[in-house]
């Protein structure tokens, strides 16, 4: 990435091509041969980067170091730490029993190998398939997810199969029945799982979304006139490197390989005073779990974050298509799996949106008016997983509130149906011979919180009626409600699920400040309606592998290296005895997180049970998580945003 010439990196700016080689080089020469799976900045410590950052001129710059994971020859693990500045591996551990995150290289080498492998060639065959047909079969490797078969000591992938009849044409049209499972080490297939009932590819009429197709079917709309968005003086922010100021915002955006944008830093400048918000927010983690149990469909739930890495699958995007206005980019540069530099041009974009009407009011009785318009600064990555693709905006608005929206679009994961199949409920049949199965997208969003300080308390609220009843002194005519407001003292009582019939929100306060006239806890409060539970039972694979999506807020104290809910290394763990997860950080639920420097975890998402309109290609579906200010300015933060326009009572009476 871009930092600024000459200076320093900030201690929280991702790795640079440089700082990769230089890592690269010092593992190499103690360990020949390996192959990089993990390559990224191994973030400062807490205590350091903290007092750095309230002193960068008198306190010491926190180290520059790598976070390593390789693989050796022989399919040997290794998580090691490197220090830059003294060019020396400082840690060093052969872990087994562990699949660090997958490769593009890896997921790439699957279709080269089924395509010649002989039992595969056999089974496309009885699926209709001719053998000069062969360089029409493609497939989705996946990581196996856990598969009991064969455990986690092996580093598998499972490749969901298609054919493409034409190069042009959407694979995921054209689902095969079986399921190759692949070894990584040995580079071959090592088994094929077969359904008892077989469904023959069935070569319809293909439904393509790109520019030929629709020319075939009429060609393109025709009556949308330019929608032009003009900047002429440039955007209202400025870039420092990784560091951003807007609107009394001011925060550092880092990149990794595996949750894509991290904000950092959080702060908003009131009045004179920068006031601290989060340290560090991102998306940590994810899963994807399909509803449909037949074998071998129980096992696809990706962990896209995890298994995948939504900084390795990010986008390079591109002006006027995935961002319109005055953009600022930044590059992101990754490790590929050989130890070379891959460079992401416009990784992360930057830009002002126009947001509609910040407030207004209208006087009834002699129409004087004011109106205020509101802009928003957003940050996005768009990250392609296989068939899907997430759109990730970090969305800062004037008033205070950040927000998150997910855009999802992309292509259904398919799978085959027979003609006169039933779906028994667990998918849609989208397109002929295309069953489309259920699935969940939850996402577990990491929130670090710094709210005027790092000692903050986290509260349930919820909208509830007086308990008293209809009648009674204190509730006579019925009509009283309040939020009721619940402490979590523990890690055990934050455990919560969300309640829509509550409007059930989350507050982040710090109760060592008090607003001086509502006299109530300097807050973000966590607003997230769509909040689907985990649908898999308790006691299934993905309940045991994804602890994190059990419910919709867990909160644990702070502790250096705790950023990964479902492990550090998440392919073909069972959920069994993984270490290093939320559930592990959770203990027995006593620790006091009262008045402590705390994380919360909010796992949120949506249940898609799909349906035609979704093939051939989703529109995108959005969704959001706000976080809020409450009790925390001392009234209306943006009032002194120039309206658009503004009289006054004298002024409309004076005329
Ligand atoms: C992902 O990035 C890491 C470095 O951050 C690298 O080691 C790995 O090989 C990359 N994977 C892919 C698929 O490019
Ligand atoms: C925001 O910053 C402006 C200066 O750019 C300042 O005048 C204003 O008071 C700040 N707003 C708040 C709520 O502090
Ligand atoms: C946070 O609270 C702990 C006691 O729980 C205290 O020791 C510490 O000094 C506090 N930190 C800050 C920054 O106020």
């Amino acid at each position: 990435m871009m930092a600024s010439q000459g200076l320093p990196p900030h201690p929280l700016d991702p790795l640079s091509a440089s700082e990769i080689q230089q890592a690269v080089a010092i593992v190499r020469a103690a360990h020949e041969n390996v192959y990089f799976n993990i390559l990224s900045l191994h973030e400062p410590r807490k205590a350091e980067l903290t007092a750095w950052l309230q002193d960068r001129s008198s306190n010491t710059r926190p180290r520059r170091v790598a976070d390593v994971c390789v693989i050796a020859p022989g399919g040997k693990v290794a998580d090691g730490l490197v220090d830059l500045a003294d060019k020396a591996i400082v840690q060093w551990n052969w872990v087994s029993g562990k699949q660090p995150i997958i490769t593009m290289e890896e997921l790439q080498a699957v279709e080269h190998v089924v395509r010649v492998d002989a039992k595969v060639i056999e089974q496309c065959e009885i699926s209709g398939i001719a053998r000069d047909e062969m360089h029409k079969v493609y497939c989705d490797p996946w990581t196996i997810g856990y598969d009991e078969r064969f455990g986690s000591d092996r580093r598998l992938q499972q490749a969901l199969m298609y054919f493409r009849p034409n190069l042009d044409d959407c694979q995921y049209q054209f689902p095969l029945d079986f399921c190759p499972i692949y070894d990584a080490d040995k580079g071959e297939i090592i088994h094929i799982d077969i359904p008892d009932k077989r469904r023959p590819l069935r070569r319809t009429e293909p439904i393509n979304y790109h520019s030929d197709a629709i020319n075939a079917q009429g060609g393109f709309r025709t009556d949308l006139r330019p929608l032009e968005i003009s900047q002429p003086e440039g955007a209202s922010f400025s870039l420092n490197g990784h560091e951003i100021e807007w609107q009394n915002w001011s925060f550092h955006v880092g990149f990794n390989y595996r949750e894509g944008i991290v904000l950092n830093d959080i702060g908003y400048n009131d009045k004179g005073v920068r006031r601290p918000i989060f340290n560090r927010l991102s998306l940590v983690e994810m899963v994807v779990p399909y509803g449909n149990p037949e074998h071998p469909h129980e096992r696809k739930h990706a962990f896209d974050l995890g298994e995948y890495g939504a900084g390795n699958m990010t986008n390079s995007l591109e002006l006027g298509c995935d961002c319109k206005g005055h953009i600022q980019y930044l590059d992101a540069d990754l490790a590929a799996r050989d130890g070379s530099v891959r460079h992401i041009k416009n990784a992360i974009c930057i830009h002002e949106e126009d947001n509609g009407i910040l407030f207004k009011h209208t006087d009834f009785r002699d129409d004087s008016v004011i109106v205020t318009r509101a802009r928003k600064l957003i940050v996005q990555q768009i990250f392609t997983a296989a068939n899907y693709e997430y759109a990730i905006q970090w969305i800062f608005h004037q008033d205070g509130t950040i927000q998150l929206e997910i855009k999802l679009t992309g292509i259904l994961n398919t799978y085959s149906i027979a003609e006169g199949e039933d779906t028994n409920g667990w998918g849609t049949e989208v397109a002929l011979g295309v069953n489309a199965h259920n699935h969940q997208h939850l996402f577990c969003m990491r929130i670090d919180a710094n709210v005027d300080g790092s000692n903050n308390t986290a509260f349930m609220v919820d909208a509830v009626p007086s308990d008293e009843p209809v009648g009674s002194a204190n509730n006579k005519y019925g009509n009283a409600f309040y939020a009721k407001r619940t402490k979590l003292s523990t890690t055990g009582q934050a455990t919560t699920d969300y309640n829509g019939a509550t409007s059930r929100t989350w507050d982040l306060c710090n109760t060592n400040k008090l607003h001086p006239v509502s006299k109530k806890p300097a807050s973000y409060k966590l607003v997230s309606r769509e909040v689907p539970s985990l649908l898999p039972k308790p006691g299934s694979l993905v309940w045991k592998r994804a602890a994190f999506a059990r419910h919709a807020v867990h909160v644990t104290r702070y502790r250096d290296d705790q950023l990964w809910p479902a492990g550090r290394h998440v392919p073909q763990t069972s959920g069994e005895t993984d270490s290093d997860t939320l559930a592990e950080w959770m203990g027995d639920g006593s620790e006091s997180i009262d008045n402590e420097d705390i994380v919360l975890w909010h796992t949120f998402g949506l249940v898609h049970f799909p349906s035609p309109e979704d093939f051939p290609i989703m529109p995108a579906e959005p969704m959001t998580v706000l976080l809020r200010p409450r009790n925390f300015f001392q009234n209306n933060p943006v009032m002194d945003v120039p309206p658009q326009r503004c009289t006054t009572a004298s002024q409309v009476a004076g005329k």
